[in-house]
């Protein structure tokens, strides 16, 4: 490591400095992209730029977005760069929206990856002593041997747990003495009824989680903290920027910090691709700076957030952004409202009676889109006094309205009922017929 609470010097580069290696590697990449993907070519002598024309970093704007369209276009490898050859790993997305996106690595891009995870889990206070239990799908998916490898760079105790068989998780956790773990934040919520379940629970040494790879809110951040007696952080990547460690919060648990030397950011109106400034909500935009096998110009993520301009007393000189607020295409419409789930969970979630599972189902009744959020209630609460149980129902259809502006059915059901995700949950059940 770099220091005591850095894991490289990158971390806290002046900004200027920052800002100039962007620009140096924006320009590699735009010609690395245009020399070796016909793809990126073509796009580019479409727009009329050439690489020559990217000499100030806001130039890129003169660049064309590239979008899930373009994996699909070109899976599996049309967009690599590099012969297949130089590519010594693969992974594909979890294939949440449409056909997965294949992402290759060539040796360099490994390293830098790892180390970028490393970062994040230095960053969070993981270190040679921890016992680290990696419960994410090792499967294709960047979460599995991303983080893993990350950690094992630290020097960390590494446990590949993957995911599933539950019991066994938190025998490990308790057996093991485990201190950190990552996974997804709906599964870590499954552990921990299933540790409540054993009783093990309180035998527990865990000290800190990390969780990502789907939206959560403040309020189970406050539910996992007290379950596990941990700091739990937000964790966000995504496969087309190599997977998890591209932002990550810092000790302060106020914003993610991502990473300016490995990508370039930007927030754009998604629905008219203009950029906006600090402050302003919009989808990000990632350039990333120094991938080989996979170079990606301008991609649109489709999340929904803001950078934060506060500068951050962990010293890091790398902007933050939000906690993602949604993903512009997971935003449901219902009624002409938009409704992101991450809305729902944040107002069920500080409501005590409420358990930690629920899920949005969306009808069609003539013409009138109906939405029903079924929630499961407390054990302790499910004692069938009817009065309490609507009283509740109430309650909590009333706190949904006000945060979205919308009338919704809540249907209360017993803990167990909805399906428990091992990655991540399937929050909505859109039955609408397509028009
Ligand atoms: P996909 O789910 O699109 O098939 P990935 O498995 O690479 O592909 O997932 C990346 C996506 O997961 C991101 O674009 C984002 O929508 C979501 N995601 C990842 N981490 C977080 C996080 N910490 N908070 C919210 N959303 C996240
Ligand atoms: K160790
Ligand atoms: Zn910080």
């Amino acid at each position: 490591a770099y220091s005591e609470l850095y894991w490289q010097k990158e971390e806290v580069m002046p900004k200027k400095e920052l800002e100039e290696l962007q620009l140096k590697r924006l320009r590699w990449v735009v010609r690395h992209a245009y020399e070796n993907v016909a793809h990126y070519r073509r796009k580019l002598k479409e727009a009329g730029v050439h690489p020559d024309d990217i000499k100030k970093r806001e130039d890129i704007a003169k660049i064309p977005f590239t979008t899930k369209k373009d994996f699909a276009e070109n899976y599996p490898f049309g967009l690599f760069a590099v012969p297949k050859e130089e590519i010594v790993r693969l992974h594909t997305s979890s294939g949440t929206t449409g056909k997965p996106k294949v992402v290759g690595y060539t040796a360099n891009d490994l390293e830098n990856w790892i180390n970028l995870v490393a970062r994040c889990l230095y960053m969070v206070g993981v270190r040679k002593h921890d016992i680290f239990q990696n419960m994410a799908n090792y499967a294709f998916f960047t979460g599995g041997l991303g983080i893993h490898d990350g950690a094992e760079r630290i020097g960390a105790m590494v446990i590949p747990a993957g995911v599933g068989n539950t019991e066994r998780q938190v025998r490990c956790m308790a057996d093991f003495g485990t201190t950190a773990i990552h996974s997804t934040p709906s599964y870590a919520l499954h552990v921990k009824e299933v540790a409540e379940e054993l009783g093990v629970d309180d035998k527990l040494s865990l000290r800190i989680g990390c969780f990502g790879a789907e939206p959560w809110s403040e309020n189970t951040r406050k539910r996992l903290e007290d379950a596990f007696n941990i700091k739990a952080f937000d964790s966000y990547g995504l496969s087309e920027m190599n997977g998890p460690g591209v932002a990550f919060e810092c000790e302060e648990q106020h914003g993610l910090h991502i990473w300016a030397d490995h990508y370039f950011i930007e927030i754009i109106d998604p629905q008219t691709g203009e950029p906006l400034s600090e402050g302003e909500k919009g989808e990000l935009v990632l350039t990333p700076l120094t991938k080989e096998a996979l170079p990606v110009l301008r991609y649109r993520t489709g999340d929904i957030t803001y950078i934060m301009d506060d500068e951050c007393s962990c010293g890091r000189t790398h902007p933050k952004i939000h906690r993602i607020l949604g993903r512009s295409d997971d935003m449901i419409i219902v009624r002409g409202i938009n409704v992101f789930p991450s809305q729902i969970e944040h107002v069920l979630m500080q409501i005590p009676e409420v358990g930690d599972h629920f899920q949005v189902v969306i009808t069609r009744n003539g013409t009138l889109d109906e939405i029903t959020v079924r929630v499961e209630v407390r054990d302790e609460l499910f004692t069938g006094e009817l009065f309490d149980l609507q009283r509740l129902q109430q309650k909590v259809q009333r706190e949904l309205q006000k945060e979205l502006g919308l009338r919704t059915n809540v249907e209360l059901v017993e803990k167990g009922t909805i399906e428990r995700s091992k990655g991540k949950a399937k929050r909505v059940l859109d039955l609408r017929e397509e028009l």
